[in-house]
């Protein structure tokens, strides 16, 4: 089995942020077909597109043998047991998993894209990806440590 390094974006800006994001990150641990986990520091964000509260931000990266389609399943099961609605087009949330980089495979499915499609232009994501790879390269779209320099006047800031 092929063994890829995966990063997931880690965002919530309702109810207890902090237990959620510390508790889906331990979720992820947990996942079958995954190991050598690693998380970003954590991230305050203003919303982008959206309402609402501040978020709570990070990403996760872990090495996995589970296919694409598996770990989305695998961050869906995750977000729904966290009680996360979908009531409208970017709601605020109790919790979301996306899935940003399957080692450096672009893949476009109908359920399906990544790189995830707006990860290269949000600071909540750059800022975290950084902090944990900094060399990270996203398929398509470049360098991260590039990247970063066009999300400069986003509002992220470190958590305490
Ligand atoms: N889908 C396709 N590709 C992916 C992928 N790479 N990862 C599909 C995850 N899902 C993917 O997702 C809708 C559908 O996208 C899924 O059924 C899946 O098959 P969703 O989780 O139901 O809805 P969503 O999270 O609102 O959509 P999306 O596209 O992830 O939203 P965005 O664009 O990521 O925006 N502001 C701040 N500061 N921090 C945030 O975390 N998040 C959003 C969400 C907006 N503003 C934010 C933040
Ligand atoms: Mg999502």
């Amino acid at each position: 089995m092929i063994e890829l390094s995966a990063c997931v974006g880690l965002g919530a800006n309702l109810g207890d942020t902090r237990a959620v994001l510390s508790a889906a990150y331990a979720q992820l641990q947990q996942l079958p077909g995954t190991c050598r986990h690693r998380c970003s520091p954590w991230f305050c964000s203003a919303p982008v597109d959206a309402g609402g509260p501040d978020y709570l931000n990070a990403v996760a990266c872990f090495d996995t043998t589970l296919s694409p389609q598996a770990l989305l399943e695998a961050l869906q099961a995750i977000e729904h047991g966290h009680g996360r609605e979908r009531p409208y087009r970017n709601a605020p949330r109790t919790l979301d998993l996306d899935l940003l980089l399957y080692g450096q495979q672009q893949i476009e499915t109908p359920t399906l894209t990544v790189p995830h499609p707006r990860m290269h232009e949000r600071a909540f994501v750059l800022l975290p990806l950084a902090a944990l790879l900094p060399d990270a390269v996203i398929p398509g779209r470049g360098p991260v440590s590039t990247l970063m320099a066009s999300v400069a006047g986003q509002s992220v800031w470190r958590a305490d």
